[in-house]
């Protein structure tokens, strides 16, 4: 066998958004003949899904070494934020420090226009206690890059207090200095611009290069988790919409009803991933007492247009079935990026955290729509009627479907020309490690 010339230790923060890009990118470092992969995990994890993911993985590669961080207790009362998932971040980094003499690459897990904010986040506070600093009260100005809409900006990052997400992302923004270089799992075509002027020379000395990785080809490991195969084999090419909002999104109760009225009220063909606790484990309730008796008898007997599970189902998979013509998302980055891969059109509904971002971009490559008027999904509940106009309204638009179509080849050709083998040719005559 080769000897490996590289040995690349992986080590991913909390939620299975970090944790599934981090294991596509194991996966095609795995693929390479000389490449050596460690694949760091804290232990234990948030969600049965993380916990199900790794033990999977590691059974489909092998060759990838698996080490365990085990996560000490967290002092509650010392932590700013009761988010499960920022609990873990926050023990899982708070021993962290640096390896020395090792090249330290950061995988940013969102867009790289979310990398722009995310970079400039400290600095931005420091021009905004400058009078006059804002030319436009309605958007915010990044150093170097174009301005963002203070909408589109996380609520935390615009409370006058601390907060947690404020905190790391001041702490983080100014630290990725420090890092060799930022990997994001983009592609040149989707963020062409962003990509450019991240790594322009206008920009402020010091900021590590922005390599764009993607897309990440989804990893095929472990079980198959059992989908809807069946009944969406039964289902004409393109018509039906898959409808999750990731892995961490919980919506009340009267929007969940509200979606449900929407779906069946639209006509389109649906397969619905309901979801009404942050944390899987504490996701117990049985489906009908979340969606209605009524509506989860018509959509697991064949009654309705669609149907509705409460279970996790291999997304990115059902992506790329045939039958699948449309998704609505919440825009979590992963799923961005699995619907470009397979060339899905979105109905865009952005929940927190970077998914407007994300969403922004998905309606400027003209692969989907964005209704922003529904804001971040919080306060009053979108009612059912106009979830079913913008839903038919997605899927009968053949100028999206095309754009996907051509966007999914652009994403597929990326593959291979990429940054990660570039920046693994650069590190091989060396011995580098990363
Ligand atoms: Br739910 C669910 N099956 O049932 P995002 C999610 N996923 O495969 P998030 C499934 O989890 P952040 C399910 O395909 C994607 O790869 C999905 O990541 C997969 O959103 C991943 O889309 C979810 O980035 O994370 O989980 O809300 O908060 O980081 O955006």
């Amino acid at each position: 066998a080769q000897k490996s010339t590289v040995h690349v230790a992986l080590f991913p923060s909390s939620g299975m958004g970090h944790l599934t890009p981090f294991l596509r990118l194991a996966a095609s470092l795995a693929a390479e003949e000389d490449v050596r992969v460690t694949f760091i995990a804290a232990h234990p994890t948030v969600s049965l899904a993380e916990s199900h993911a790794l033990s999977s993985f590691f059974t489909s590669f092998p060759q990838v070494i698996p080490k365990q961080l085990c996560l000490l207790p967290l002092n509650e009362s010392s932590s700013d934020t009761d988010d499960p998932f920022y609990r873990h971040y926050e023990a899982i980094f708070l021993p962290i420090s640096r390896a020395i003499n090792l090249p330290n690459y950061v995988f940013f897990t969102s867009s790289a226009r979310m990398l722009t904010l995310f970079m400039s986040f400290h600095r931005i506070f420091v021009a905004k206690a400058m009078p006059g600093s804002q030319d436009n009260e309605d958007v915010i100005e990044i150093p170097y890059q174009e301005p963002i809409p203070v909408s589109w900006f996380p609520p935390p990052l615009l409370e006058e207090e601390d907060n947690f997400l404020k905190n790391s992302l001041t702490q983080n923004g100014k630290s990725m200095i420090d890092a060799d270089g930022i990997l994001i799992n983009t592609f040149h075509e989707f963020e062409q611009d962003t990509l450019t002027e991240l790594n322009s020379t206008k920009m402020p000395r010091g900021l590590p290069p922005a390599i764009a990785i993607g897309l990440l080809p989804p990893a095929n490991f472990g079980e198959s988790h059992s989908h809807p195969s069946a009944w969406l084999g039964d289902q004409p090419v393109g018509s039906v919409i898959y409808v999750s909002f990731g892995s961490r999104t919980a919506m009340s109760r009267e929007q969940i009803r509200e979606l449900g009225v929407g779906l069946v009220r639209s006509g389109v063909r649906f397969v619905w991933m309901v979801k009404s606790k942050k944390v899987d484990q504490e996701d117990t309730e049985d489906l009908e007492d979340v969606i209605g008796q009524n509506l989860a008898m018509a959509t697991s007997g064949g009654a309705a247009n669609g149907i509705a599970v409460k279970r996790w189902l291999n997304q990115s998979e059902i992506l790329g079935h045939p039958a699948i013509g449309g998704f609505l998302s919440h825009c979590g980055w992963n799923s961005v990026t699995e619907a470009v891969w397979h060339g899905v059109p979105m109905l865009a509904w952005p929940q927190h955290g970077d998914q407007k971002i994300n969403a922004s971009l998905v309606r400027r490559a003209g692969i989907g729509i964005w209704e922003e008027s529904w804001g971040w999904g919080e306060r009053d509940a979108v009612k059912g009627v106009e979830i079913a106009e913008r839903l038919a309204e997605m899927m009968r638009d053949e100028w999206l479907k095309a754009r996907a179509a051509t966007m999914k080849e652009a994403a597929r050709a990326a593959l291979g020309l990429g940054g990660l083998k570039a920046l693994l040719a650069e590190m091989r005559p060396s011995g580098a490690r990363l």
